[in-house]
């Protein structure tokens, strides 16, 4: 297959992503994500005595996201393949006031054992080239459906809500890529990322001043 060809996914292949199984598995596999960041929450907000995620919310991509996806990454339009490939297809975000508590989160749910951490992509340490801040978690979670255990793979984002919302205004630039004034709002939303992380920066200090009165 040619990279970058643009396929559409077959009958077969949309209804597999449209099945019953599926969207259970995929609900299914979020409501335990959210579970267990509200356990961590728990965990930590006991430990320093200030609720540490204040906002979370998971998702199941859309049908026309992942065909997309396919075809940025030139990876066959099917089912399997998407599902082999794609790690988001189900994902959770994880929203948090300061960036040393992103952290704390992603070391908290590496220790629970029901939960295999796959890969790590610390956007936070080196950011993307546009400037996109995040932890990334790419897991694996078992789900029992029908009788039958299977680990679902999933993405858990975490962020602060600076990066949070530096993050969303990038993502309305995105359907306007092409355009010539994209462009340049691109480089600027970039230095502005550099003014997110200096402020995720401060914050902490400020926070830990507080602390300490
Ligand atoms: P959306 O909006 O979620 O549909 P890989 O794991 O390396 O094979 P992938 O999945 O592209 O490839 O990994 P990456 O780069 O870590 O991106 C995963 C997701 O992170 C993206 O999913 C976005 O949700 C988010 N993300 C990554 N880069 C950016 C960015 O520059 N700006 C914003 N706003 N979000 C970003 P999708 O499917 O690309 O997008």
């Amino acid at each position: 297959m040619i990279i970058g060809e643009r396929q559409e996914m077959k009958t077969q292949d949309l209804k597999k992503f449209k099945s019953s199984s599926f969207l259970v598995k995929s609900n299914s596999a979020i409501s335990m994500l959210l579970a267990k960041l509200e356990i961590a929450n728990a965990e930590l907000s006991m430990k320093l005595g200030r609720n540490v995620l204040i906002n979370m919310c998971g998702r199941v991509k859309t049908i026309e996201s992942i065909q997309a996806k396919c075809r940025k990454k030139g990876y066959d339009a099917t089912y399997e393949c998407a599902m082999e490939k794609i790690n988001d297809i189900i994902g959770v975000r994880g929203v948090c006031s300061f960036e040393d508590d992103v952290y704390r989160v992603a070391e908290v749910l590496s220790t629970h054992q029901d939960l295999k951490i796959i890969k790590r992509k610390d956007y936070i340490q080196q950011p993307k080239n546009s400037g996109y801040r995040s932890l990334h978690l790419i897991v694996e979670i078992p789900i029992y459906f029908q009788g039958e255990m299977q680990w679902i793979r999933a993405e858990i984002q975490l962020r602060t809500t600076a990066m949070d919302f530096w993050a969303g205004v990038d993502h309305q630039l995105r359907y306007k890529k092409g355009k010539k004034e994209a462009v340049l709002i691109g480089k600027e939303l970039k230095e502005y990322s550099q003014a997110v992380a200096e402020l995720d920066r401060k914050m902490v200090e400020l926070r830990k001043r507080i602390d300490a009165i």
